[in-house]
Parts: structure tokens; C-alpha cells; sequence
């Protein structure tokens, strides 16, 4: 297990208020993202977290109550849409996707973790940060987001943190790292269905764009308080699932890091 982080603060007290800590969890598609944010959640009271809203991309029309479907139409699945006509679809997928991520970033931490007097941590997977410096960048490397689309998804997108100000920041990365292939048979295993035609190379590019942001920094971000954030990097390598040592293991190298 590796860690190259500096510790972040786990908690604030302002005014006798808890100041609730906000991580996000990256790391290459399947790595095992959710499973260690559920990991997380059952360590300890104090920590919430927020699942990516995947099922919002697999149905828009349901997703957004935008529109009513007739009987002869199908719910559009976004993702599957993408995935089958990258060139097409990348630019619509990575505007909503980003879109529903903000909305549930910007949702207040649960009462509980508010009122808590121990450190409190709302755990999100993925953010909008990957949203743009993994995918939508990765999608405009592999052609599928045109120089236009591009100029437009970064001219909202820094509009939009920069609005939304210090309630779209976090305090910490956690980066799951494994090797492209160990994620590709993670990924073959779980089946979900609109994934299957990815291949080695698609996962090698996100990999690649995962290590140039969160080690070796060589990224160019936006925004100033992402330039100095913590990251902790955790060898996912290992199948953590069902082994409770590795469990206690990363969640020691994430209590460590967040102290
Ligand atoms: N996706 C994308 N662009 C984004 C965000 C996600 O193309 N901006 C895609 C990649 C996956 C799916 O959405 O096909 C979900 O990706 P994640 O890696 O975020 O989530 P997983 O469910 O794969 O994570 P894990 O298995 O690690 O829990």
C-alpha cells in the first residue's frame, strides 16, 4: 500500500459548528470505487457518502422530468448512447453527467453529520474536477470532443466553480489506484452492460490521465484550490471486497491522512 500525502484537516470548529470534511474518491472505471466508499460509510458513524448518479445517465427522461414518454418511446440511456457513438454523444454525456455530479455536490451534508461532535466526512465518488480533467479531456484527446465543444464545456464548467465558490471545493483526493488490466477484468466481472466493448487502451488512456493529475501533477487545473489538495494514493491492486485485513489496512492510511 502506497500513500504520498500530506495530511489534511479533518474538521474545523467555527462558532462551535461542525465543519464537515469533503472527499472525493477517484480512480479508473470498476477499480472498486463504490465498494470502498460503502467501506468507508460502515467504518464509522461520522461518514456519509454520496454515490455517483449513474442511474441518471442510463434514463435522462426520468432523470430530468423534462419530458413525458409515448408509449413507442424508449427511455434514453445516455452512457449506452456514448459508449456506441462516442464522436456523437461524448459532448451531450459529459454535460449532463457534470451537471447531475454539481447537483448532488452542491446538496447540504445530512443532519447527522452536521450535528456530530467527532470529525465528520462526506465522501463523494468521483467530482466534478474528474468529470473534466479525466474524461471530458480524455474525450477531446481521442477526438470525440471536437476544439468547439471543448472551448464550450470549459467555458461553463470554470464559470460554474467559480460561482458556486467554496461549496463546490473539497479538502482531500482519495486516488484508487490499480493497473489497467486488473480494472478491465474488474469490469468484465460486474457486467454492466453498456461497458462491455471497452477495451485495454480505453482504460491505459484514463489511467494515464489519472496518474498525470493526482501524482505527477503535470495536469494543467483551473482553479487554485485544486493545486495544493491533498492526495492520498491507495493500492487497489489488492482484492479489498471480501478481505477485512486490506479493508482495515486503506481505511488506517485514510483516517491517517485525514488527521
Ligand atoms: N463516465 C464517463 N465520463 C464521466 C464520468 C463517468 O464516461 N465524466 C463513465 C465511465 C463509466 C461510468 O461512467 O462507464 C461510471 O464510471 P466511474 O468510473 O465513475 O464509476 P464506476 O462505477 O466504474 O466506479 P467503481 O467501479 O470504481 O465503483
Amino acid at each position: 500500500l502506497i500513500s504520498h500525502a500530506p495530511p489534511c484537516n479533518v474538521i474545523e470548529q467555527m462558532d462551535g459548528a461542525t465543519h464537515v470534511k469533503r472527499l472525493s474518491i477517484e480512480g479508473n472505471i470498476a477499480v472498486g470505487k463504490s465498494t470502498f466508499a460503502k467501506v468507508l460509510k460502515n467504518a464509522g458513524q461520522n461518514w456519509e457518502v454520496t454515490p455517483e448518479p449513474v442511474s441518471k445517465w442510463q434514463n435522462v427522461e426520468a432523470a430530468t422530468s423534462q419530458s413525458v414518454l409515448s408509449p413507442k418511446q424508449t427511455a434514453s440511456n445516455l452512457l449506452q448512447m456514448m459508449y456506441q457513438d462516442p464522436k456523437r454523444w461524448s459532448y451531450t454525456f459529459q454535460t449532463f453527467s457534470c451537471m447531475s455530479r454539481l447537483r448532488t455536490q452542491l446538496q447540504p451534508p445530512p443532519a447527522s453529520l452536521l450535528q456530530s461532535t467527532e470529525p465528520a466526512v462526506q465522501v463523494y465518488e468521483r467530482s466534478i474536477y474528474s468529470d473534466r480533467y479525466i474524461f471530458a479531456q480524455n474525450m477531446f484527446e481521442l477526438d470525440c470532443i471536437n476544439s468547439t465543444e471543448w472551448a464550450v464545456y470549459q467555458d461553463w464548467h470554470s464559470f460554474l466553480v467559480e460561482q458556486f465558490g467554496s461549496k463546490v471545493h473539497l479538502e482531500g483526493i482519495v486516488y484508487l489506484r490499480a493497473s489497467p488490466q486488473t480494472c478491465l477484468e474488474r469490469l468484465g466481472r460486474r457486467g454492466r452492460e453498456e461497458e462491455q466493448g471497452i477495451q485495454l487502451d480505453y482504460l491505459e488512456t484514463l489511467h494515464r490521465q489519472h496518474d498525470n493529475w493526482l501524482i505527477n501533477k503535470s495536469t494543467a487545473v483551473h482553479f487554485d484550490h485544486l493545486k495544493n489538495l491533498p492526495v492520498l494514493v491507495l493500492d487497489a491492486s489488492l482484492e479489498f471486497e471480501k478481505d477485512p485485513e486490506v479493508q482495515s489496512a486503506l481505511i488506517k492510511q485514510v483516517t491517517t491522512f485525514l488527521k
